[in-house]
């Protein structure tokens, strides 16, 4: 389709960059595009060279063109007429950890970073840039890649999104098929909300009790189950191939009611008397409410507890931080124990990470707070990562009257809108991440629902300046974008202002 609408206005002699020809659409969009009014044509032999250290995007790349009629090999070398994918470190000053250049000229397609990531990314574009047919099957008719050159680089570090696995668990395919989606569209963070009240979902060798006990329940009609620690690292395997670093949350000291079952000398008395689970023998929790379960903060041997499991995940852990969630609890000792599980954690070589209320202790500034309700005036003492509910709780509601969401921080929920015309201001923000808490959220396809296509536009505030935004282009692209993610197999929400193709 493009060839044939590129070719009319060639002999109108007019150039696509002044044209209203249907571009490829790109999400996030760049920094800088400059379309050309000619073609690239791939042959039906290409090759794919790269310099030292691009050895894993070559793979990439060539994977990518086995879905085309192309035969494709990979070798080691430059200049090449074909694609090139060069590595280049000093690139970082202009083009930062995660840009880079991608130029398709009449014969050549040229790729430029100074990471693995920013190539990655490259390639990413390129992806969207060739017909969607390929993230379907072979495509066999003749291929025409638009002319361009692309200068590219995120606004923000941070682009994530967390997935709740503790209410209702979803396992390592779910959630690698979700790192393949976010990946896509250039999101690098993910964070697993992997304990709370309903559940506990990773092994910890030194408490086992957590698993055998605690990984049993869910919410009513969730699934239940648990990562093992050579789950979680494979999962965490495959995220970084993609760029994606994992953020493992132990919520504490309150969502922790599955921990306390197991461990019920974690708690001041015995379970018996805690809302909402009095019950003799303790049984696991199955319900929505929340705020209601916490450590004993008087009692020292928490602290040893802490220490084991957070040793644990920080030594399964590539990436440098652990969560260690804060929120929704009040207790006169909270501030002494977020200093001190702070201090676990920095002992532990790596960054805490803790909801906007862990702010109200006096924390240094290698902390990093979770906005979500900005009722915490503290919050902006820190850097921050951007989760405000109204913009970015994909639990809630894709338009109002949505069945199974929840919808307390704004009745309408989160439209498409809310999430793409947020405006970071705060200039501690980081970046931006959407969680989705699954108390309501119970089989793949309606995460799906809840992750898509609100995901994508907040990877558009988290990649694109505000200055390169625009909502109606923006859901013009998204429309063009529907075909892949039906091959994608995405059970992405039909948002009503989207002409979906
Ligand atoms: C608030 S936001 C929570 C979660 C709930 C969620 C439901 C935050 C840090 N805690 O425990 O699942 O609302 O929308």
């Amino acid at each position: 389709r493009f060839s044939l609408v590129f070719l009319m206005f060639f002999q109108l002699g007019l150039s696509a960059q002044e044209s209203n020809i249907e571009k490829p659409a790109i999400i996030p969009q760049p920094a800088e595009v400059e379309w050309k009014d000619d073609f690239f044509t791939l042959q039906e032999r290409t090759v794919v060279c790269f310099n030292t250290g691009a050895e894993a995007s070559a793979a990439w790349l060539h994977r990518l063109l086995q879905n085309t009629y192309t035969q494709s090999y990979t070798m080691k070398g430059d200049n090449c007429n074909g694609f090139n994918l060069n590595l280049n470190p000093e690139l970082e000053e202009t083009l930062g950890k995660e840009g880079y250049n991608l130029d398709i000229s009449s014969s050549t397609v040229n790729l430029e970073a100074a990471t693995e990531a920013g190539l990655f990314y490259a390639i990413q574009t390129l992806r969207q840039i060739l017909p969607a047919g390929i993230e379907n099957e072979k495509v066999l008719e003749e291929i025409q890649l638009p002319q361009v050159s692309i200068t590219d680089s995120p606004r923000f570090a941070w682009r994530g999104t967390m997935l709740d696995v503790a209410r209702s668990f979803f396992g390592p395919d779910y959630i690698k098929k979700h790192i393949d989606r976010m990946a896509f569209y250039k999101l690098n963070k993910l964070h697993l909300h992997l304990t709370d009240d309903q559940g506990w979902r990773i092994e910890i060798k030194q408490k086992p009790k957590l698993t055998e006990l605690g990984s049993k329940g869910a919410v009513k009609g969730g699934r239940s189950g648990f990562l093992t620690q050579e789950e979680y690292k494979e999962i965490q395997e495959y995220a970084a191939a993609r760029n994606i670093v994992i953020v493992p949350e132990i919520d504490i000291p309150g969502h922790i009611y599955a921990a306390l079952m197991a461990y019920p000398e974690l708690n001041c008395d015995d379970l018996s008397n805690i809302e909402p689970k009095r019950a003799t023998p303790p049984q696991l929790f199955h319900g929505y409410e929340v705020g209601w379960s916490k450590f004993c903060l008087d009692k020292p041997e928490i602290y040893d507890f802490v220490s084991t499991v957070l040793g644990e995940v920080a030594e399964i852990t590539t990436g440098d931080y652990l969560h260690i969630g804060g929120d929704e609890i009040e207790d006169e000792r909270y501030k002494e124990f977020v200093i001190k599980a702070d201090s676990i954690v920095q002992g532990l070589g790596k960054t805490t990470i803790g909801w906007e209320e862990v702010t109200q202790a006096a924390v240094d500034t290698t902390f990093i707070s979770q906005r979500w309700n900005g009722k915490t005036k503290s919050v902006v003492k820190t850097p921050i990562i951007e989760s405000i509910c109204s913009s970015f709780y994909f639990d809630h509601a894709n338009v109002p009257g949505q069945e199974m969401t929840n919808n307390w921080c704004q009745e309408r929920g989160v439209s498409l809108k809310d999430t793409y015309t947020f405006k970071v201001t705060n200039p501690n923000t980081i970046g931006v991440e959407a969680p989705v808490w699954t108390e309501m959220v119970l089989s793949d396809e309606a995460a799906d629902d809840r992750f898509w296509p609100r995901s994508i536009a907040m990877a558009e505030v988290g990649w694109t300046k505000d200055e390169n935004k625009d909502y109606n282009g923006f859901l013009k692209r998204l429309g063009a974008q529907g075909l892949r993610l039906d091959f994608m197999d995405v059970n992405y929400f039909r948002s009503p202002e989207v002409e979906w193709n």
